[in-house]
């Protein structure tokens, strides 16, 4: 069985407590006209707690951002992944592009990430993508393979996962990446999903991340192997998020 198509909003450091109302909007507008596609919520982690609750008893899913590789420590500012589970997630980013720059993670990192989602419960998204200049070069496809073999641990055999393709050079900046990019990258990620998950692999969500809005949504949501969208700045208010969403 085909999964659902999964329509992740991604508020990344945007949103204080007034932006709740977003996201009790989306619920409400879901619960009055269900949809095929599941939906997410990823708030900043001071909001996640009340989000969850704001949604409760509505199809809204919510998650965390990030969440340390170990499940408790001196570990200042960090978050574990049961603590999103705690606080009502079910779902978590692991090794988005801004992590990966702001924080220096690297795919080994974001394993260690992933395996600490599952054993939490957590259902991760797993992010990668190549740079304008990896893609210039000609090496974005076997430059996101390897970050796909390095980043996805074992562990996730079995589970519940997500992978996300998000070209840094398509991160908010407007520039979408071509349907044909999509689909090329899509092609071969899911490719080696299917290599190293066998049949799992190729029914695992491959995520298309990077200006997602809602006059390009459909277009991409339609293409081979995209099974959903992580969605940052247009899911920021639920007028243009449920617009993504209707288009799944
Ligand atoms: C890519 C995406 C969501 P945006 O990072 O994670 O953000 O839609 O703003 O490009």
């Amino acid at each position: 069985t085909t999964p659902r198509t999964l329509i992740a909003g991604n508020w990344k450091m945007n949103g204080l407590s007034a932006a709740l109302e977003e996201a009790r909007a989306v619920a409400a507008a879901l619960d009055s006209q269900p949809v095929a596609a599941r939906v997410a919520i990823f708030p900043p982690a001071t909001l996640l707690h009340r989000l969850a609750d704001a949604v409760e008893g509505s199809s809204v899913l919510v998650g965390g951002q990030d969440c340390h590789a170990n499940a408790n420590g001196a570990h200042t500012g960090d978050i574990a992944a049961e603590m999103i589970a705690d606080a009502g997630g079910t779902l978590v980013i692991c090794g988005h592009s801004e992590r990966r720059t702001d924080h220096g993670e690297t795919s080994e990192q974001v394993a260690r990430k992933a395996q600490a989602a599952i054993a939490a419960g957590l259902e991760p998204i797993i992010c990668v993508g190549e740079s304008l200049s990896q893609r210039q070069a000609g090496e974005a496809v076997a430059f996101v393979l390897g970050q796909v073999r390095e980043s996805l641990p074992a562990g996730l055999k079995g589970q519940a996962f997500n992978v996300a393709y998000e070209p840094l050079w398509a991160i908010g900046t407007g520039h979408v990446a071509s349907v044909e990019d999509i689909i090329e990258m899509h092609g071969a990620i899911r490719a080696e999903l299917v290599a190293l998950f066998g049949e799992q692999g190729g029914a695992t969500p491959i995520l298309y991340g990077g200006s997602v809005k809602p006059d390009n949504a459909g277009e991409i949501l339609a293409a081979p192997e995209v099974g959903g969208a992580l969605v940052g700045g247009a899911s920021l208010k639920a007028k243009d998020f449920l617009a993504i969403v209707a288009a799944a």
